[in-house]
């Protein structure tokens, strides 16, 4: 029976039993304790009572790792005997989170740890809000990478993780007088216990430098790359544990470092400043994270960058994981590439060097091989998001592969000239190298070349990139293209950031969902059970109540009691269209002190933001100084009495989304259709028991046919319709002029309300909105403003909401990542499905 969240022990003791090494005993809380004694005094050197809170973290976590160690080196030994066909997922981003809640959940020890810090006279949620996040991404593309790593080894599947091992990662976001300004991420300050540095098995890779031809011993003619300098890549491995399952996988990221040559060299020319400035060059390759989603900059550093990890990654798997005995021939049998977007595509000019230039291939069997080896997943649509990288800083930083490129284009188009002959314009469309504004190779193009398979990450944006982006691609090779729609973790993203829900979840119909989201369903028939309802409406009551308390302790924000919760939360970019809510609220506000609206007979709202801008993305950056602005006079004004509560708080991150997302009611999924690929965070709010209200796109198409239009609000125009207003030519100035509502909003912003009377401060929104408005928010304020008033008729109904809530839970299965990672086995890596 669903008796709410205080019922009896959920998750059985069985779980410890199950996931512990074998032939050791299970855990116990006094065994708990004795480890995490040992490890606070013989690691941090302290005792108990003059230990920090830091030390008190370090030692905990040091006993997790210590569990999940033994399992970790018997899955590798493991598979040095099964030669298994694994994935490496090559992925410049991991936006992991916190990572000790995980690996409790991972080895069922949280009940046991818990009880032994109680014992220790500690409090394990203090201890967990100890831990700085790795925020080693951006937004949605590197939590995928999280979720998919989590999903693989879940499901038992070999797979390394590869990536960069940021000194930085995403910055932290402040507010200056309600301007972002950014703080470096000091991720790594006071520690990070969950890596394993291993400088003894450093890679040397090289960088610019020249290329000459030779003549072998066998009198063949060959080329070689004759580099000018070079770093080193250290591994820094971290445990990757599936759920209960007893497996652990390897994430390997990359730290720069200088070679000992390079500078030993400097040092004994006598010139130290100049040995001291090598290494901070070196060092620099993995200092920082760009922090920009979605626009790449074609930084050279940021080329070095992904040349770097890749070129560790792939010495790393052919000379360490398959050993100098392995027949590169086979390569395909062992591994698959998955490239997350192109960062990691110059991955297929370097495979090509090694299997040519070291190994000693022909080219047609190399590239037989390489295109074996690799699929490419593209996870967006705007075209200024499309990385292309000028043919002259490839050249300087790595001629060989740019040779290498120029060499499998030229071979692509003879095979274009064939199957299309005399068609000059498709030759020139198509080529990998562009020609203009500058000469410049497109990676996605050598991704699409190259790879074995190439998807998109939700059903229209894989339709959208072969009929927009790729469409001669997509009509040279249809069967390369699949689609495999994006998913979220529910270890992560509801077992441990929603326990309430879990539990009542749990109560209803077992603990089997974890493993098999699409078990959710059976709680269809709960939504009709109005006991249960109630249960799920205390849950959300009490992630409110937990919220509101993050919020005061972290930002002194107080939210509006007993208000509905509605909540958009990614990174700030104009195709999102945080303007659109924006307008949404200021109407409403516009509304209410112009005497047209009486506050009492609006549904109290919180709204909640979450976002950061990329720093040098200046009206993405206005757009939040506007939020804030709007945020500090609705809060004030006494005219609304409290009904619309506006909060932001700073430096939204993973973290902060496990605490917002399970105590949402409304999800904000509104980008103009068709520019959003997929989207993340919808799922997670859905499986979490909020109502969508979304545009068409991405995922929220799927999304919408899953749990029915009846628990969904849908507005704004559909992609098609979008594409017609785009040719037919969009004014906004029309909208702007016609709709008196929408014109006493975006006037209010221009009347310098919300800037003490400055004119100025928003002047290039406005301007932007009436005139451009390149994301058409005004084509689709009435159709959002509708659909409002729909949110606010439902919300009234609280037994219908909560039925609508329940039932949004109970068909957000499909989004388990588990669900996606059978996909691309499937679809894509065709690995055997059992290990
Ligand atoms: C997504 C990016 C991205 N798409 C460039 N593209 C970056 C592009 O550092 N860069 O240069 C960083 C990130 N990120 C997102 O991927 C999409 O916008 C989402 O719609 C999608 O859900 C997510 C995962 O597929």
């Amino acid at each position: 029976q669903h008796a709410g969240p205080h019922v009896g022990p959920m998750f059985p003791p069985t779980h410890p039993v199950a996931n512990a090494p074998v032939g050791t005993p299970p855990p116990t809380v006094d065994g708990f304790v004795r480890e995490f004694l040992h490890e606070l005094t013989s690691n941090q050197g302290v005792s108990l009572e003059r230990s920090t809170v830091n030390d008190q973290y370090l030692a905990l976590a040091q006993t997790v790792r210590n569990y999940l160690s033994a399992r970790w080196i018997e899955t590798q030994k493991k598979q040095r005997t099964t030669r298994p066909k694994g994935v490496a997922y090559l992925s410049a981003e991991y936006l992991l989170g916190r990572q000790l809640g995980n690996n409790l959940l991972a080895t069922g020890l949280i009940d046991i740890a818990e009880e032994a810090m109680k014992q220790c006279g500690l409090d394990i949620a203090v201890l967990r809000a100890q831990e700085v996040e790795p925020g080693l991404g951006n937004g949605g593309l590197g939590r995928l990478a999280a979720c998919f790593v989590d999903s693989l080894a879940t499901m038992n599947v070999p797979c390394i993780g590869y990536g960069l091992r940021y000194e930085y990662g995403i910055f932290r976001q402040t507010f200056v007088d309600g301007q972002q300004v950014e703080q470096p991420d000091t991720w790594l300050a006071l520690g990070c216990p969950w890596e394993f540095a291993h400088p003894e098995h450093a890679i040397q890779i090289d960088f610019g430098g020249t290329i000459e031809t030779y003549v072998d011993a066998d009198g063949v003619e060959r080329t070689r790359w004759v580099p000018e300098w070079n770093v080193l890549g250290i591994p820094y491995n971290y445990m990757v544990p599936g759920y209960l399952n007893g497996r652990v996988n390897t994430l390997r990221l990359w730290s720069a470092e200088a070679t000992k040559a390079f500078d030993l060299a400097i040092f004994n020319s006598g010139d130290y400043a100049q040995a001291v400035r090598a290494q901070t060059f070196a060092e620099n390759i993995t200092k920082v994270l760009y922090p920009e989603d979605s626009t790449p900059q074609g930084k050279e550093l940021r080329l070095q960058q992904q040349y770097f990890f890749v070129a560790c990654s792939l010495r790393d798997y052919i000379e360490r994981v398959l050993g100098p005995e392995f027949d590169l021939h086979e390569l395909d049998s062992r591994i698959i590439f998955q490239l997350n977007d192109t960062h990691p595509v110059i991955a297929v000019p370097e495979l090509m060097r090694i299997l040519v230039d070291l190994k000693g291939f022909d080219w047609d069997e190399a590239w037989a091989v390489t295109k074996k080896c690799f699929a490419y997943t593209c996870h967006t649509l705007l075209p200024e998001a499309l990385e292309v990288w000028p043919v002259d800083l490839l050249g300087r930083l790595l001629p060989r592969h740019l040779e290498i490129i120029y060499r499998i284009n030229e071979e692509f188009l003879d095979e274009v000239r064939e199957a299309f002959p005399g068609d000059e314009m498709r030759i020139r469309r198509m080529s990998i190298v562009a020609e203009h504004p500058a000469r410049a190779v497109r990676m996605a193009y050598l991704a699409t070349v190259a790879g074995c398979k190439v998807n998109g990450v939700a059903e229209l944006h894989s339709q959208l990139l072969r009929d927009k982006v790729l469409p001669d691609f997509s009509q040279l090779w249809p069967e390369k293209f699949t689609n495999v729609t994006n998913g979220v973790t529910p270890r992560r993203f509801l077992r441990l950031a929603n326990r309430g829900l879990s539990e009542l979840i749990s109560s209803a119909i077992g603990t089997g969902w974890v493993t098999d989201l699409e078990r959710l369903r059976e709680l269809e028939p709960y939504a009709e059970d109005a006991e249960f309802r109630s249960a799920f409406r205390d849950v959300k009551t009490r992630n409110k109540a937990k919220l509101n308390e993050v919020l005061i302790a972290r930002d002194g924000i107080e939210l509006g009691q007993d208000h509905m919760l509605d909540v958009m939360v990614k990174r700030l970019h104009e195709y999102k269209r945080q303007t659109l809510k924006l307008l949404h609220i200021v109407t409403l506000y516009n509304e209410i002190i112009s005497g047209r609206l009486d506050p009492k007979t609006v549904t109290p709202r919180n709204f909640v933001f979450g976002a950061k801008a990329a720093p040098g993305y200046l009206m993405a950056k206005q757009i939040i100084h506007l939020i804030n602005a709007v945020g500090s006079t609705v809060n004030a004004d006494e005219r609304v009495g409290g009904v619309l509560k506006i909060a932001f708080p700073p430096n939204y991150n993973v973290t902060l989304a496990e605490k917002l997302i399970p105590a949402a009611d409304l999800s904000e999924q509104i980008s103009l259709a068709g520019m959003e690929a997929s989207g993340t965070g919808n799922m997670k709010f859905q499986m979490n028991g909020a109502l969508t209200i979304g545009t068409d796109d991405g995922a929220n198409v799927e999304i919408r046919r899953l749990v029915g239009d009846e628990n969904f609000f849908l507005f704004g125009m559909s992609e098609p319709e979008v594409a017609e207003l785009q040719a037919k030519g969009y004014d906004p100035g029309t909208y702007y002029e016609s709709d008196r509502r929408l014109r006493g909003a975006i006037d209010l912003i221009g009347s310098g309300h919300f800037s003490g009377g400055d004119r100025g401060t928003f002047g290039s929104i406005v301007t932007n909105l009436v005139t451009v408005d390149r994301f058409m928010a005004l084509a689709d304020y009435a159709s959002y403003m509708d659909a409002q008033e729909r949110v606010e008729k439902a919300y009234a109904d609280t037994e219908e909401w909560t039925r609508s809530a329940v039932l949004n839970v109970a068909r957000s299965g499909y989004f388990s990542s588990d669900r996606s990672m059978r996909d691309y086995i499937q679809r894509i890596w065709g690995t055997p499905p059992a290990f």
